[in-house]
């Protein structure tokens, strides 16, 4: 990523369930997290396209599993919230088992960012997330969103009690604050990205 300036990027597709995943051997950055906690807003301030990834405030608003393509050799890949009590329960647990199938089952999916609230303490499904991320293996980053709406102090509280968590974790390998309002942390996510991009290309050469 010379110039991450600008960054070309489309919708490939949307999938409901496995079977529409799109066949590709590309590395893929996923934006997991609860509903409502910024994955979409994300995704478009790091191609700097507002409306590439719909956003919304209702939350629940991503249903399906979006793919978008870049001109940096990987695809951007938007999943369902978790957590959102106003769904049915059904509709909760199709979105549970899709997420699962994809994080848990794509041989492609080169890193994990999990995007929690930076206003407030993780929840059991959070943890829950990053627990089993570990376990099973998979590169994962911790994203905190929404720090426009915090003091610098308070975010560095934050920052500190995320360290802490993750410290033994074999498989995180960053916790960065960001804003989709004033664009912070978008330049060391996409640095991030570009080193475990490589580091995946080369351990499957
Ligand atoms: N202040 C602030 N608001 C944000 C930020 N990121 C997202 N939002 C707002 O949070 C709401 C939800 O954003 P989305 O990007 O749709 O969240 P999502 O995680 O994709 O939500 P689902 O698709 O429903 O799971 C919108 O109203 C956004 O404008 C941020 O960094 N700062
Ligand atoms: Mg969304």
């Amino acid at each position: 990523m010379a110039d991450d300036k600008h960054i070309e990027a489309s919708f490939i597709k949307g999938a409901v369930a496995p079977e529409q995943f799109p066949v590709s051997n590309l590395p893929e950055v996923a934006m997991v997290g609860r509903s409502n906690v910024g994955k979409s807003s994300l995704i478009n301030v790091l191609v700097r396209r507002s409306g590439l990834a719909r956003v919304s405030n209702t939350p629940g608003k991503t249903r399906e599993i979006n793919f978008f393509s870049t001109d940096r050799g990987f695809v951007l890949v938007d999943l369902p919230g978790y957590g959102y009590a106003q769904v049915s329960k059904t509709r909760r647990e199709e979105f549970a088992s899709i997420i699962d199938a994809y994080l848990f089952h794509r041989e492609n999916l080169a890193l994990v960012c999990v995007l929690v609230d930076a206003r407030h303490d993780p929840m059991t499904s959070d943890l829950s997330l990053l627990e089993r991320l570990e376990f099973e293996g998979r590169t994962y980053a911790v994203i905190l969103t929404k720090s426009d709406k915090l003091k610098p102090a308070q975010l560095q509280e934050r920052l500190d009690q995320f360290r802490t968590l993750l410290e033994l974790c074999k498989f995180n390998v960053d916790v960065i604050p960001s804003s989709a309002h004033s664009t912070m942390g978008r330049s060391e996510i996409l640095g991030m990205m570009k080193r475990l991009i490589n580091e995946f290309k080369k351990a499957l050469s």
